[in-house]
């Protein structure tokens, strides 16, 4: 490591200190004793921080009560796969859920300690890890949803999402070279025309360019979100064939491990690096490590596509075969679902299951002959092909019910606010609304047509929950980040705000008024 990385430990905060004390993942060999101590009676740091290197997060709000964040590479599991993590919450009865998170990714809650040794060797008999996905790890890697579906897509992007995962993780088994990064790292590939995993807000993302006719990616990096800043990824002038995909992240990232800024946490994501350094600068960095220069970028990239939500029935490139979409109202899942959504996926489908950062789920492969009886399963009159415009796209970060951080209740506010906005207005088009519970901004509000993120507000002299509203997210083809343009409005005020906006930005009429002009 360099000077930034290593200076003098007066000079660390807190977490740069109890990583330098003992590897974060140094819990994974301790999980037995963990679970047989109980968690009230672990060392604080262990509990609080350290689990988080395999992937269980402590949650304050519900004391004894984990949570486990998955990885699951581009989105996609198996039905196995599934029933596994549904066994795991259904143990939990009322405590046990699961939620599809804004990368693509599921975590489960109700976790209890004790249970761990079992849950851990459960998830490895079917191949799933929970490994480095929380505190300075890189995060679940996305890829396309439909990759190897999509009859228009330019690169199917799962293997080699799979293969950073294997790299950055030792095939799961947890890689002690990427355990200690200044901060949380962000990597996403895109290889279909539409940008389907908002590739600008990632610190690392691959998007699809064609060099004198080759097709391979322009990189772009620095892109990120936190309570204090918040950035789109820029170009790096760098162009890359799919088979160099693998050797630039393990560069970045070991660039980013050894230079990044770990003073002050608020500025110790990739983007700050790249400022202090110049972006020349980080370039031949990464050159340097990567022991070749970059073939510069091409001068245009392939995301000319609206972005689509993949919700709803599609044809597949495979003739006679089909995706489907499901709604999956902000991405809340219980056992019972979980188990259900198994069982379609392996009697209709190939067994197969993706995810999509809407917090959605897509059941492939379900032959032309077998559509019609999968759509009148049950399990679709909640998870529905044909939801309402406003549902369609809404998507909320887990808000005040699990997370500390949180300044406002978002799930369950969300929904409530979107039902009665459709009972009283009709649409044309869907709008994206996207609700997070503070400025961590994990419920990307920036990328929404309306972004509303928790804040307190003051109203006759009393401190009550409120949003700050963003508008001008735009994704896919030429897309940018929202602004905040209104700040403070509390929430029991907000549905005639967010009406008024859906009137006047997004074409929408009042039922009545709608009557009445008929
Ligand atoms: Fe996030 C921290 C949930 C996507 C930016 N995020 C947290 C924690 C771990 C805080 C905590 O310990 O309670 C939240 C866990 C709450 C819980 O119990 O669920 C949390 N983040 C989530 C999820 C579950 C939101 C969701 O409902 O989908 C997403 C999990 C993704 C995954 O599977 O790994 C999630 N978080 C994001 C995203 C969106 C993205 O990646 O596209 C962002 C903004 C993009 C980015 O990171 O640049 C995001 N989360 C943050 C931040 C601010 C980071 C920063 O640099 O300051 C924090 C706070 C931190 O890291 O200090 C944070
Ligand atoms: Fe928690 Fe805030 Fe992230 Fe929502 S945005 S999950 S409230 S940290």
């Amino acid at each position: 490591m360099t000077d930034t990385a290593t200076s003098t430990t007066a000079s660390l905060n807190k977490f740069e200190k109890f990583k330098a004390e003992k590897d974060g993942l140094s819990v994974k060999a301790e999980i037995e004793k963990f679970a047989s101590l109980g968690w009230e009676a672990m060392d604080e740091t262990d509990r609080d921080h350290r689990l988080k290197w395999v992937g269980v997060f402590f949650r304050p709000v519900t004391p004894g009560k984990f949570m486990m964040r998955m990885r699951l590479p581009n989105g996609i599991l198996t039905s196995d796969q599934m029933r596994v993590l549904a066994e795991v919450v259904q143990r939990y009865g009322d405590d046990g859920c699961a939620d599809i998170t804004t990368r693509q990714n599921i975590q489960l809650r109700g976790i209890r300690i004790e249970d761990l040794p079992d849950i851990f060797n459960k998830m490895h008999a079917v191949g799933l890890t929970s490994i480095q996905s929380g505190m300075d790890n890189i995060r679940n890697i996305t890829g396309d949803p439909v990759a190897g579906l999509d009859g228009n897509e330019l690169f199917d992007t799962r293997e080699l999402v799979q293969q950073i995962q294997d790299m950055l993780t030792n095939k799961g088994q947890g890689n002690p070279e990427f355990t200690n990064l200044p901060r949380k790292f962000n990597i996403a590939i895109t290889g279909g025309r539409d940008n389907s995993v908002h590739a600008e807000i990632n610190d690392l993302a691959f998007i699809p360019a064609f060099k004198e006719g080759e097709f391979g990616f322009n990189i772009v990096v620095g892109g990120f979100f936190s309570a204090k800043r918040c950035e789109a990824a820029i170009p790096l002038n760098a162009w890359v064939p799919p088979a160099d995909v693998v050797a630039v992240c393990r560069a970045i990232v070991e660039v980013f491990r050894d230079h990044g800024l770990r003073g002050n946490r608020q500025k110790a994501r990739l983007m700050w690096l790249i400022d202090e350094w110049g972006l020349d600068k980080f370039r031949w960095e990464v050159e340097n490590r990567l022991g070749k220069s970059f073939i510069p970028a091409a001068p245009k990239d392939e995301i000319d596509w609206e972005k689509r939500d993949h919700v709803g029935v599609y044809k597949q490139k495979q003739p006679g075969l089909n995706y489907v979409g499901l709604h999956i109202p902000v991405g809340r899942l219980y056992a019972g679902d979980m188990f259900e959504i198994a069982r379609l996926a392996s009697v209709y489908g190939s067994g197969e299951i993706r995810l999509t950062v809407e917090q959605n789920l897509i059941i492939p492969n379900i032959p032309d002959s077998r559509l019609v009886t999968f759509l009148a399963e049950p399990l679709l009159e909640r998870f529905g092909i044909n939801p309402g415009l406003l549902t369609r796209s809404l998507v909320s970060c887990t808000g005040a019910q699990f997370c500390n951080f949180a300044l406002i209740e978002t799930k369950n506010r969300a929904l409530a606010t979107i039902q009665a906005l459709e009972s009283e207005l009709i649409l044309t088009r869907p709008v994206r609304i996207h609700w997070t519970g503070c400025p961590n901004s994990c419920g990307q509000p920036q990328v929404a047509d309306i972004g509303l993120m928790g804040t307190k507000t003051r109203k006759n002299g009393k401190t009550l929950e409120g949003v700050d509203i963003y508008m001008g997210g735009k994704v896919g083809k030429d897309a940018h980040l929202g602004t905040c343009v209104t700040k403070g409005i509390p929430c029991e005020d907000l549905p005639p705000v967010l009406k008024d906006l859906l009137i006047q930005h997004f074409g929408a009429k009042l039922k009545q008024e709608a009557l009445v002009t008929h």
